[in-house]
């Protein structure tokens, strides 16, 4: 074996030294937008393939965008779900209810009745039309951003702002951060801060369903730059190999706080294409587009109750306010792209189809725009009286002790009598019971 050179040539004489990419968003503050590198086709082009199809006889799916509504307001091509009037109107209330909730919540949290909120303004779609487009009792793992498919299942709003308020009707009793919701009647499961953790519980369940020979499927919500996380790959992993019945939405909103898409690899390909790596089916849709979302998402919870597998749906939508309450966009990001985004504002696109359908008008909007707000502002009264931040209305200290051990580990009862002493908490009984 030849003696290893003392020192090691660095670089490489007459080689090009190597070299890293590193991403830059196209625009930052202050610049002019244009998103005309975006591809974006015309609604109703694309055809509506079978929903047993081998992933990889409709990889180009994963690649193009499935839109519905056209600029003319109509419904194009052979995604068109065909929903009746009825069901549009509802989808529409939806969503508006959500951005009544999101403004009034967020004004909440600067006038100090919470400590942190986020909202989903222009993402609607991704969570109402999807969460619509499932059964009731499909199990779905949200990310944070997804309050919308609380209000398509009818979770009562009041209790979203108690959780909100963390006050002493809190059911979760101010254990979570403000909007980390959980409800098992609604098969809701309990929202986690640690990104992307709720991709293997999703596809776990999923498995779970179908090792029992149950019915009900598994959906989960992720954004764009969490798809970064192992857990993400992971899950595609696990989901593929067993065939999970299960759909993995990525919400690709362009920005993971103020890291831009690039960083989680959208200069390199879709998202939806990360499917065709792992042999599942990837669809990439217009995720403004609320008719467009309800499509995809029928056709991947047919697919796994057919047994024909899982998946992957990439949203193609802009996240046109902050990323919480904590965040300003303005230092980072051109306040431009939100105007300039071309794929619009999917409550104004689905008002409009419904306007040109002749089964809507301006009077009913301003109507039911009016009723959202006055449905959240009494939702509000009605939990403020159960305790705002500060106010010192939240669950008893003693119950952060409670509903994980059985029996209190000695560790735990030389805190919680540390707490007694020290600042005076009240207990009920005695410690040593
Ligand atoms: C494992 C983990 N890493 C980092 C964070 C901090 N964090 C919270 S939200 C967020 C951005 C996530 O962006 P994205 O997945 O694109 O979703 P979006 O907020 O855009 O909906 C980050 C980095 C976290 N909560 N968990």
């Amino acid at each position: 074996m030849a003696d290893r050179p003392e020192k090691p040539a660095r670089g490489g004489h007459n080689k090009p030294a190597l070299a890293l990419h590193v991403p830059e968003p196209k625009f930052r503050p202050g610049d002019a937008v244009d998103f005309s590198h975006l591809e974006i086709p015309q609604a109703g082009l694309l055809a509506r393939p079978d929903e047993t199809a081998h992933p990889s006889q409709i990889g180009d799916f994963a690649h193009s965008l499935i839109r519905v509504l056209g600029d003319d307001n109509k419904a194009h091509g052979a995604w068109d779900p065909k929903l009746d009037p009825e069901t549009l109107r509802a989808m529409l209330g939806h969503m508006a209810l959500v951005r009544a909730f999101d403004e009034r919540m967020f004004r909440g949290q600067r006038q100090g009745k919470t400590s942190f909120y986020m909202k989903c303004t222009g993402e609607e779609a991704t969570s109402v039309a999807a969460a619509m487009a499932l059964a009731s009792d499909d199990m779905v793992f949200p990310s944070y951003r997804q309050q919308g498919i609380l209000i398509v299942r009818g979770y009562p709003i009041v209790d979203m702002i108690n959780q909100i308020y963390s006050n002493k009707a809190d059911k979760l009793k101010g254990r979570q951060l403000p909007i980390m919701y959980s409800s098992r009647e609604h098969s809701f499961f309990s929202i986690s801060g640690n990104l992307a953790t709720q991709c293997p519980q999703a596809v776990g369940w999923a498995m779970a369903s179908a090792i029992k020979g149950d019915t009900r499927i598994a959906a989960t919500w992720l954004g764009e730059g969490s798809t970064a996380e192992g857990d993400f790959h992971s899950a595609c992993t696990f989901a593929t190999v067993y065939n999970a019945p299960v759909i993995l939405n990525v919400i690709n909103n362009q920005w993971a706080i103020s890291s831009f898409s690039g960083f989680a690899g959208a200069e390199r390909t879709t998202f939806a294409a990360r499917a065709l790596g792992y042999g599942m089916a990837g669809l990439r849709v217009d995720g403004n587009d609320a008719l467009a979302v309800y499509a995809a998402m029928q056709w991947a919870a047919n697919r796994a109750r057919a047994n024909a597998g899982p998946t992957l749906i990439e949203h193609f939508t802009y996240r046109a306010e902050g990323h919480s309450t904590s965040d300003d966009p303005a230092g980072y990001r051109s306040a431009h792209e939100r105007e300039e985004w071309p794929l619009g504002d999917p409550i104004m696109r689905l008002k409009r189809h419904l306007i040109e359908l002749g089964e809507w008008d301006l009077e009913r909007q301003a109507a039911m725009d009016l009723d959202c707000a006055e449905r959240v502002k009494a939702a509000t009264k009605e939990a403020e009286k159960n305790g705002i931040l500060g106010h010192g209305m939240h669950h008893p200290f003693h119950t952060m002790f409670e509903d994980v051990f059985e029996e209190l580990p000695w560790h735990l009862k030389e805190q919680a009598a540390q707490a007694i002493r020290e600042r005076k908490v009240k207990w009920p009984g005695s410690l040593e019971e």
